[in-house]
């Protein structure tokens, strides 16, 4: 039995399967470490139009997502045993995903996804049917279908088995809330700029010490925001603080 199961209520099934089953989420489902099903609420419509929208009351621009479809496919997908569920609306609105919302959520067993089109879906929907409502950032895309893949993705490296050993050991060491350091590989010279000489040598402890300097002072320019949020030890501070040096030695 996989590990958790995903359920994405769609009007666009194939944009999910096709996505995700590249990569390391195609790894996942295929290794049954992961789950994945798909539900159209254009087939649970009961008009000869098949309807899954209709007009705004009150008027305005677009159309809302009914009701009915969407909750005939939940329920369809409630049909499923499991242990733990939670039916998430991806949404503008919702609250913004970040690395910890996501090592909760990865410990459900299933996980309905409702990838709404249009203007919105009705808010009885929401209220009735729906445990929690997440967005992937301050910006407009046109529907939840790739909130719902980058949730799917994000969740599933973080299963057991997924990774292997050195992405696991790594991906822990970047959950500690810094950048990344820059990467090299060859050629050793490049357009005229060499590769960090540090990096060539063999002296781990070095290499380790400028990856670190480079991490702490990458966010500190870029995202001074984390580094706010961070405890940096002795070490740490005197990293950042020459980095800092070397920074304004270069503009003269
Ligand atoms: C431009 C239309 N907007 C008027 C204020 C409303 C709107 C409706 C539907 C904006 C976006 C969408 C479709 N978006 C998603 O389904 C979505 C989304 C997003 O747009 N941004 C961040 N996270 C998410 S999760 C799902």
């Amino acid at each position: 039995m996989a590990l958790i199961r995903f359920d994405v209520v769609t009007l666009f099934p194939e944009m999910v399967t096709a996505a995700a089953s590249y990569g390391v989420t195609g790894r996942a489902l295929e290794r049954d470490i992961a789950a994945l099903a798909v539900w159209n609420p254009r087939d649970y419509t009961n008009d000869k139009h098949k309807s899954v929208d209709d007009r705004p009351y009150g008027g305005g621009p677009g159309m809302v997502m009914k009701y009915q479809p969407l909750h005939d496919a939940v329920v369809d997908a409630k049909k499923i045993n499991v242990e733990t569920r939670k039916v998430i609306y991806l949404s503008p609105q919702g609250k913004p995903i970040t690395q910890h919302l996501l090592s909760e959520a990865c410990q459900i067993s299933q996980l309905i996804l409702i990838a709404g089109r249009y203007e919105g879906i009705d808010e009885r929907f929401i209220d009735l049917d729906c445990n929690d409502e997440w967005s992937i950032g301050d910006y407009v895309i046109s529907g939840g279908e790739l909130a719902a893949l980058i949730v799917i993705d994000a969740i599933t490296r973080l299963l057991p088995g997924v990774l292997g050993d050195a992405e696991s050991a790594e991906q822990d060491s970047h959950a500690d809330g810094l950048l990344d350091y820059p990467h090299f590989t060859r050629p050793e010279l490049l357009e005229g700029r060499p590769a960090p000489n540090v990096l060539l040598g063999g002296n781990h402890a070095d290499i380790a010490r400028w990856r670190m300097k480079q991490a702490l002072g990458r966010t500190w320019q870029r995202r001074p925001d984390l580094l706010k949020k961070k405890n940096l030890n002795t070490e740490q501070e005197s990293l950042l603080k020459e980095f800092i040096v070397e920074l304004n030695q270069f503009k003269v």
